[in-house]
């Protein structure tokens, strides 16, 4: 059995805050569309793709950005864009804000398949930025404010392959690729909004672009698979979001790559068994990894110097130099 798929990586540009979901599922309908003229099985949308990025502002009441949120997935807004996956035969991969019916918020995401089932749900488990308002930031990035964290990176069976999810700052922890990896993941579905400018660290900006590609062309290529990692792009409430979404091997190669800052589908064929050039050579898991070694990998979260190191001047390193 050959397991090709033809994957679309359907960035969007920017959401404004007045833009209602009407509009919005419009936008990805007709992304849906040109993903269905190139002969997509899936086609994969971006972070928090109906509405604005609502995290870059401040409210002292929670509760004043729930409008961002979906309390039931389908639901009435967006039962078109799953009637319109139907009716095309296309799958798609969507995220969104989530309110659970007991009022928990999720930074989530869904896959769907051609039939317009539901067949997986993830929730962003890396939530990036800061909890409370800091008014020196030309934006806020509040996601742990807004979110709480999900806890569990999984993969799902569908499309010929095993499949799994991450939500953007998921992408730069080699954590997520390899968690993901250890189930097996032949295909990872990213979506993502990145502001270019970074507050706490300007200088990191100009390699904003550079970044986003490195950690997932490392990440695809260190677990032998393919990474999809799609934007929000363009410039949203004043933010200039990152676009470059593309379309990642095994190998690490960027296959196919949108070339705006708008609503923009590429697509290219993704064969599945591709992953095993890399997952049973190179990287065959079973032969090479030593788990024995990597035990603080799980067993601490930040730096810890180990007892008896010492930092030494240069100098006292070679002192007949
Ligand atoms: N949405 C999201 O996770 N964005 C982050 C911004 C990091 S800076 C707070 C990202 O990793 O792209």
């Amino acid at each position: 059995m050959t397991r090709i798929l033809k994957v679309g990586a359907a960035q969007l540009g920017p959401i404004q805050r007045d833009n209602n979901r009407k509009e919005v599922v419009e936008r990805l309908i007709a992304l849906l569309h040109k993903g269905a003229a190139e002969s997509c099985d899936l086609v994969v949308f971006p972070e928090l793709a109906l509405t604005t990025f609502f995290p870059r502002w401040w409210s002292e009441d929670i509760s004043e950005f729930d409008h961002f949120f979906e309390t039931e997935m389908p639901n009435q807004e967006v039962q078109p864009l799953f009637d319109k996956a139907k009716k095309l035969g296309v799958g798609f991969h969507l995220g969104y804000a989530e309110m659970t019916p007991d009022g928990h918020r999720y930074n989530t995401a869904i896959l769907v398949s051609k039939n317009g089932d539901m067949l997986g749900k993830y929730r962003k488990v890396h939530l990036p930025g800061h909890e409370e308002n800091e008014p020196w930031r030309t934006f806020q990035h509040l996601e742990r404010y807004y979110f709480e964290p999900g806890n569990e990176l999984k993969v799902f069976g569908a499309f010929d392959g095993v499949l799994g999810m991450a939500i953007c700052n998921d992408r730069r922890w080699s954590e997520t690729y390899r968690v993901l990896g250890l189930q097996g993941c032949e295909l990872a579905l990213i979506g993502y909004n990145t502001p270019v400018h970074y507050p706490p660290d300007p200088s990191q900006d100009v390699l904003a672009g550079f970044h986003n590609h490195l950690v997932m062309q490392s990440g695809a290529y260190q677990n032998g698979m393919w990474v999809v990692g799609v934007a929000k792009a363009g410039n949203e409430e004043g933010c200039d979001l990152l676009g470059e979404s593309s379309i990642i091997a095994p190998s690490g190669e960027i296959v196919a790559q949108c070339s705006t800052v708008e609503d923009e589908l590429v697509s290219a064929v993704v064969d599945l068994d591709m992953c095993a050039n890399y997952k049973e050579t190179l990287f065959d898991f079973d032969r090479y990894r030593r788990p024995e070694v990597y035990k603080s990998i799980t067993s601490q979260v930040g730096v810890e110097i180990p007892e008896g190191i010492e930092v030494r001047k240069q100098d006292d390193e070679n002192p007949e130099g």
